[in-house]
């Protein structure tokens, strides 16, 4: 009855008929679809929630925990960011009843929020504890040694081993990392990646509230064409307005550093419901490019978002690809009364 369970079958032909006990139909059987066929609900709704004790992370958690890491001063001065980053393959439990074989930065989708001041050093220990040789290729600018392509001694690593990526943080901007190891896309859509955030010398202005979302996607049937769910920071429909929505209040100055590092699709998306933000392309700038309620980014695209909301209510925010939309890339904005 409902376009959300005809497009994941759709999508899982061979999934669904081989593996009904671990089927993404099964796991949408919950969903509530509204009263009848013609009158559906807005978005659908996952009833249930996944275990996330058991997954060892928490989208609402994800939202805040920028990282900046151990924390010293070096001798010449220079503030130092210490990490220390495992990649380990880990069941994760995606939407009820459906986990999904994810390869994972400590153990978490997305990574950890990696977050320094520009001219800041950042120094991470990566070890590899999967089964493939993976790494972590940082976006801005370092030594061609440093960029986690093509060999061990650029930072690709083997079951069982490790390496230190080293260099100074910049530009300043909203950037990511990710493996990158072939097959690119395979290493990428399992869980490998996460927010590198730069923060200007100069602070941005203050706010009220900061968040970081990463946008990305699960192909659960590995068929490695398209994606069965949708997501912001590990968990599709997590901040949906039966779940975990996103609280605050009329008035607050919010922050959205946005992430998308979505495989398989060409294209995602952000649409804020009844308000507009000042976009900033990849942070890189103090002056926004936009005034709107809708972005586009392909993968690798990110930028920061500013706005504040007049009135109270329930506002969603989502792709504006309605099938990603259905699929799990959604959430709730609920502003309270100043
Ligand atoms: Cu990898």
């Amino acid at each position: 009855m409902a376009g959300a369970v005809a497009i994941a079958e759709s999508h899982l032909p061979t999934f669904a008929q081989d593996t009904p006990e671990a089927s993404p139909a099964a796991g949408m059987e919950g969903m509530d679809h509204g009263a009848d066929a013609d009158h559906p609900l807005t978005m659908p709704m996952m009833v249930g929630d996944v275990d996330y004790e058991a997954n060892g992370f928490n989208p609402s958690d994800v939202l805040t925990d920028f990282d900046a890491g151990r924390v010293s001063t070096m001798a010449n001065g220079q503030i130092l960011h210490e990490y220390e980053i495992t990649a380990i393959n880990k069941e994760i439990e995606i939407v009820p009843g459906l986990t999904f074989p994810a390869w994972t930065y400590n153990g978490r989708i997305p990574g950890p929020t990696i977050r320094v001041t520009e001219g800041d050093h950042v120094k991470v220990t990566f070890i590899n504890a999967g089964n493939h040789p993976h790494s972590m290729h940082f976006h801005g600018v370092h030594p061609a040694g440093m960029d986690g392509v093509f060999d061990e001694a650029s930072g690709m690593v083997q079951p069982g081993g490790r390496f230190v990526y080293e260099f100074d943080a910049e530009p300043f901007g909203v950037h990511l990392y990710h493996c990158h190891t072939a097959p690119l896309a395979a290493h990428i859509s399992r869980g490998l990646y996460g927010a590198f955030i730069i923060d200007p010398k100069e602070p941005w202005d203050p706010v009220d509230h900061e968040y970081v979302m990463v946008t990305h996607g699960y192909n659960v049937d590995f068929d490695t064409e398209s994606n069965e769910f949708y997501a912001v920071n590990g968990i599709p429909f997590h901040y949906d307005l039966d779940r975990h929505p996103i609280t605050f209040k009329v008035g607050e100055k919010i922050r959205i550093f946005l992430v998308n590092v979505l495989e398989y699709d060409a294209i995602n998306s952000f649409h804020l419901h009844a308000n507009f933000f000042h976009y900033y392309p990849t942070g890189t700038s103090r002056t926004p490019s936009e005034f709107t309620d809708t972005i586009g980014q392909m993968q690798g695209q990110r930028g920061m978002l500013e706005f504040t909301y007049k009135h109270p209510g329930r506002y969603m925010f989502h792709a504006h690809k309605t099938e990603f939309a259905e699929l799990g890339w959604t959430g709730v904005f609920v502003v309270e009364e100043a």
